[in-house]
């Protein structure tokens, strides 16, 4: 059993695990515990994370990132079509309607779906905590913004899966930033006293997040969020980038849009600049040469100018805090903190804003940049019955308030009831209870449609079948169960009938009334009330045969619920792309392996060349000397030439062809050295 965190970032990655010794960020092979969120696609292999990042400028149209926003989303969503043209890689429709990525992998052109794209970075997070680990990884939590809908999540927990990880609980960013917050804390009031209240501010790369908590020994619940999905570090970059295109159109005539990788390049260089800028508010130049057409270019900012120019966006600050205070009813002194984390939260006139805001000085005690990886890598702990940690539970909040509707027999027309409003306590099932004949489907949508983060307020179509009327031909009663479980993901999770039976005298009952499958996790539970007129309906039928005949037995039948949530990956597809990730896998692992072996080969020719005229010019005749050098030089050239991309056997073969040459005088003066170390070891024993 793993424990493992993952924060899956727009721009950067953390993985976190627990041992013995605590929650700890690991760091991957460049010994960096930030993994870039980017894929590149090689002729021969992907390469994944940090190896990826260094091809954004040199392999740019098949070196993707910024993707996180793309899962559940439609081709033809407007945002997707927005960010379309502003991409230097392609995108594509999937066969389903959702969105892929298009790019040349193994000299082919093909189209990634974002749930695969998102896997692959999964795949790296994965092996850096094996890695860490030293035993392989499938259990694990993973974060997504508090602001995704099902659609995002669900794609998500796709993603995981074609990863082969087992994914115990998407956590909401900023939930997993309170629990790293909660759980070390030791003042936290009794479970009996008034709470204490701390909002969480985390500004990424793409969006603007916050959450308010109440929290009390060994427990915290999520009162409400606010986001700005639209609101990060990167809109900062964009207005450097679109300053600098400006500047460079004027000072040398240069197009910079019109170069994709011109225009990537500036991106990095504005990124940097304006991380200095937070520290810095002197004037700061950048400069990058060769730029476009042979021309280096340079120019500079200060932070005011930089504010200035930011304005618009550094107004969309407070908005979203507004919006958290009134959702939860609460007033400013009623705040204990204000955590700040997120890698633009560095920036001064954020932090400002909020402070100003608050009324307050900003707390920073969490790691800004690998409090949500800690936070998932905690509730993993919690959540794994192979990891002691203190107990502490996480109550969530619904998002966007869910509705369902239905065709309603007793009235003609639709029928539809708020099963979840916004900021309901999560996980949480709800019973409803249905009368009717035959089989009838449920839609679950979103019933705010305006803050939603995309156009289709559908969540899903759910049919109740094998619903049948009772044997009197009265309607059956219908207990469905809805909820919103542990992933933040709705689901219609059972149905059942309830028939009644009746028995004659003496007659031995039949089945006794049978439980609905119990939860998996503990979980809140409510009956609702569906709409007056179902509440009338439960009345007439239930109360008049009850009331003449006690000898009423009730049998409990499961009923089957064919779901179709909204661009959910069907199920073969899903399975094709577990096994597209294995084989991907594979060859990256040959490809790897190739690579070593031409390696071997090339640090060879260069050890024994510097060697031959060294310290083994002794143990080797001048016509020995002379073969060898001149395979080594030929190997050499045969490397740049003809070797440069040949089978792993190939490269195997010339280094033993070097080394049976070779070995014989390394092997001599192996000797020599050993020599007069026996001879002291001799001399010690007499
Ligand atoms: P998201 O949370 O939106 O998925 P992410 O988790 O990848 O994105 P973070 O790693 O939290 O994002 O933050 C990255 C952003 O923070 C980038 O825009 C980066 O330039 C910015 N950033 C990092 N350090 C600084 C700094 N010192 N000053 C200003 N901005 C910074
Ligand atoms: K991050
Ligand atoms: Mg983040």
């Amino acid at each position: 059993m793993s424990v493992v965190g993952f924060d899956v970032g727009f721009l950067n990655c953390y993985v976190a695990v627990a041992r013995a010794g605590g929650i700890e960020t690991v760091a991957n092979e460049y010994s960096d515990r930030c993994t870039p969120a980017c894929v590149s696609f090689g002729p021969r292999n992907r390469s994944i994370g940090a190896a990826a990042k260094s091809q954004v400028v040199t392999n740019c149209k098949n070196t993707v990132q910024g993707f996180k926003r793309f899962h559940g989303r439609a081709f033809s969503d407007p945002y997707i079509q927005r960010l379309k043209s502003s991409l230097v890689y392609d995108l594509a429709q999937m066969p389903s309607g959702t969105t892929g990525i298009k790019v040349m992998y193994m000299e082919e052109e093909k189209v990634f779906s974002i749930e695969q794209v998102t896997a692959m970075l999964l795949t790296k997070m994965k092996e850096t905590a094996e890695h860490a680990l030293k035993k392989p990884v499938a259990d694990c939590v993973v974060s997504v913004p508090c602001y995704y809908t099902d659609a995002e999540r669900r794609s998500v927990v796709d993603a995981a899966q074609i990863a082969g990880l087992n994914c115990l609980r998407l956590m909401n960013e900023t939930t997993a930033v309170a629990l790293a917050y909660g759980i070390y804390k030791q003042d936290l009031p009794a479970p009996e006293e008034k709470p204490r209240i701390v909002v969480f501010v985390d500004i990424g790369h793409s969006g603007y997040q916050t959450s308010v908590c109440a929290f009390n020994k060994g427990k915290l619940k999520v009162l409400a969020t606010a986001c700005d999905p639209e609101l990060g570090g990167k809109d900062f970059d964009e207005m450097l980038v679109r300053h600098f295109c400006e500047e460079f159109g004027k000072k040398y005539k240069l197009d910079v849009k019109t170069k994709p990788r011109a225009l990537v390049r500036l991106y990095q260089e504005c990124e940097k600049l304006k991380k200095l800028m937070s520290a810095n508010s002197s004037d700061l130049p950048l400069n990058i040469e060769c730029f476009m057409n042979d021309i280096d270019v340079s120019g500079k900012l200060n932070r005011v100018q930089f504010e200035e120019m930011c304005a618009d966006v550094l107004g969309r600050v407070e908005a979203p805090l507004h919006n958290l205070m009134e959702q939860a009813k609460l007033k400013k002194e009623d705040i204990y903190a204000v955590e700040i984390v997120g890698g633009a939260s560095r920036i001064p006139s954020v932090k400002e804003r909020i402070s100003r805001f608050f009324g307050k000085e900003l707390s920073t005690t969490l790691n800004a940049d690998e409090a949500v990886a800690r936070g998932c890598a905690l509730q993993c702990a919690i959540l794994s019955p192979a990891f002691k940690v203190r107990e502490f539970s996480t109550t969530d909040a619904v998002a966007y308030p869910i509705s369902l509707k239905w065709n309603s027999a007793a009235e003609e027309g639709l029928s539809d009831c708020e099963v979840f409003p916004k900021n309901h306590a999560a996980p949480f099932s709800k019973v409803l209870t249905f009368y009717r004949r035959e089989p009838f489907s449920l839609e679950a949508y979103y019933n705010t449609p305006n803050e939603l983060p995309y156009p289709d307020p559908t969540i899903g179509q759910f049919v109740i079948q094998k619903v049948v009327p009772q044997a009197s031909g009265e309607s059956s009663k219908v207990k469905v169960k809805v909820r919103v479980n542990i992933h933040g993901i709705f689901s219609v999770s059972s149905a059942s009938l309830v028939e009644v039976q009746k028995t004659e005298e003496g007659e031995e009952p039949m089945d006794t009334e049978q439980q609905a499958t119990p939860e998996k996790e503990e979980e809140k539970e409510e009956e609702v009330i569906t709409s007056p007129e179902e509440s009338k309906t439960e009345k007439k039928s239930e109360q008049p045969p009850q009331a003449k005949k006690p000898k009423v037995k009730t049998k409990v039948l499961e009923l089957p619920i064919e779901n179709s949530p909204q661009w959910e990956l069907a199920v073969d597809m899903l399975n094709l792309f577990v096994e597209n990730e294995g084989k991907m896998i594979m060859q990256d692992k040959l490809e790897k392996e190739r690579n070593d072996a031409k390696n071997y080969v090339e640090e060879y020719v260069y050890d024994m060349r510097d060697k031959l005229h060294g310290r083994l010019e002794k143990f080797v005749s001048e016509a020995d000397r002379d073969i060898l050098s001149l395979q080594l030089e030929d190997t050499e050239n045969w490397l740049y030439e003809d070797g440069e991309d040949q089978p792993k056997q190939q490269y195997i073969d010339k280094l033993s062809v070097l080394k049976k040459l070779g070995q014989p005088i390394q092997e001599r003066y192996m000797e020599s050295e050993e020599r007069p170390r026996a001879f002291d070891d001799m001399g010690k024993q007499i």
